[in-house]
């Protein structure tokens, strides 16, 4: 006699799930509100793939919003993480491991002499934030349209992402009070930045950036852009903060910051926020700077920061595991080689079938956009075709392709992807844009 319980299908977890969680969700995009349809529950995960309640298998290229970059189920990380957890789960004391990984995370962006650990990348914006704040005695912050860093009261203006797929813009209980000091404006959109800094450049705190926006898709900032922007938060002395919870080990080992240097000599921002790859799927997060403004933090300076999980012994063992992993000579060369053979089939199979799709990617992130031209701001994301997206969207989950379930989502590939599953999603492409 078999003791296997029968599946449950996704329908009627969804329905369970909709009556003591709101949406069904414990996040927003999840619910499949942009593209319609049932949400897949997940029960498992083996390296590229993600397996639902129902037992289907999906070529994942949504990694968890990012962290997943070697895969699910990785053995080097599965192993470290599995010994941690036997020695604790949480101890709320400094461990030996969060030293060990702050120095690994700091070798490897050198724009920061000091980083503090969080658990979410919205706990470490919010807190880059304070901290900017603190260490220049200004209120005022710009941030861009269309990028997102995370559910603070103060960055959830024009927020991108999830904001963008409810139609709205800007969350409710967010008082008028909270964001009057939140400049709102167009991503690489130099004549509005300069404007700013020329009115209230003596207010400005700091600018906010995701230099590559991956919360309106995948959207570069210009090289000329970031470039302005420094130069005028270090002419007014404003700090650069540049939200690299998305692009942050994902890019480049370096970030998205390494890949301005290259084309801005002696670029640095002034502080880094990351998330998602340091955890490796766990809940892990940081912010960090120059030694001078990262002592201004509590318990040193006068700018309070604290979390009982912070630099949590699990989520540390997690990290510095995937951060092995992805310092190996050739990890970057071969994860970018797959992102970009990914999306020339994506685009060669909408060629074919005469759709026009544009892309672009970066190290293992990527965009597709069914338009002409690649968008530069917000705006162009949203004149981008919706409705072919989320057709497209439901044709590739019924062939076993799992791709985020809104339009304003990066996408992510990991090293566990393998030529096949690349030739496979460009197959099932060319089958569902037809
Ligand atoms: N912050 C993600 C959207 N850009 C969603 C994260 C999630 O649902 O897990």
């Amino acid at each position: 006699m078999s003791t296997d319980r029968p599946k449950p299908s996704n329908a009627a977890l969804f329905e369970r799930a909709q009556k003591v969680i709101p949406g069904g969700v414990n996040s927003p995009v999840r619910a499949f509100r942009a593209v319609g349809g049932t949400p897949r529950f997940i029960a498992r995960a083996q390296g590229p793939y993600i397996f639902d309640a129902e037992g289907t298998r999906y070529i994942d290229y949504i990694g968890s919003w990012g962290p997943m970059i070697l895969g699910h189920g990785h053995p080097a990380v599965l192993d470290a993480v599995l010994k941690a957890a036997v020695d604790g789960f949480s101890f709320g004391a400094p461990t030996e491991r969060e030293v060990e990984l702050a120095e690994a995370i700091l070798e490897l962006v050198p724009s920061m002499d000091q980083v503090r650990l969080v658990s979410s990348g919205t706990e470490a914006a919010m807190s880059a934030l304070r901290l900017a704040r603190g260490a220049t005695g200004r209120s005022k912050i710009v941030k861009f349209e269309g990028c997102y860093h995370g559910h603070a009261d103060a960055l959830l203006v024009k927020a991108g992402s999830g904001l963008a797929t409810f139609g709205h813009p800007t969350s409710a209980g967010v008082p008028p009070e909270v964001v009057q000091h939140t400049l709102v404006l167009e991503f690489n959109n130099l004549e509005q930045i300069e404007t700013a800094f020329r009115l209230q450049g003596d207010s400005i705190a700091c600018v906010v950036i995701e230099p590559i926006a991956g919360n309106m898709n995948f959207v570069r900032a210009s090289v000329p852009f970031i470039k302005r922007l420094r130069e005028l938060c270090s002419q007014h002395g404003a700090l650069l903060v540049f939200d690299e919870v998305m692009t942050g080990f994902r890019v480049a080992l370096g970030g998205a910051q390494s890949l301005y240097a290259t084309a801005i000599p002696g670029f640095e921002p002034d502080i880094s926020v990351f998330g998602k790859v340091i955890g490796g799927g766990m809940p892990l997060a940081a912010f960090g700077a120059k030694r001078a403004v990262m002592q201004q933090l509590a318990p040193l300076g006068p700018v309070y920061q604290a979390g009982t999980l912070s630099g949590n012994p699990v989520a540390t063992a997690c990290g510095l595991a995937t951060l092995r992993e992805i310092r190996k000579p050739g990890f970057f060369d071969a994860l970018s080689a797959s992102t970009r053979t990914l999306l020339a089939g994506l685009l060669a199979s909408a060629r074919e079938a005469g759709v026009p799709m544009v892309g672009d990617c970066e190290g293992g992130m990527f965009g597709f956009f069914f338009a002409g031209t690649l968008p530069t701001t917000y705006s162009e994301v949203m004149a981008t075709d919706k409705e072919r997206f989320n057709r497209f969207f439901h044709a590739m989950l019924a062939r076993g392709v799992y791709f985020a379930p809104a339009m304003y989502e990066a996408g992510f590939v990991s090293a566990a992807h393998t030529a096949d599953d690349l030739r496979v999603t460009a197959a099932a492409a060319l089958q569902a844009l037809r």
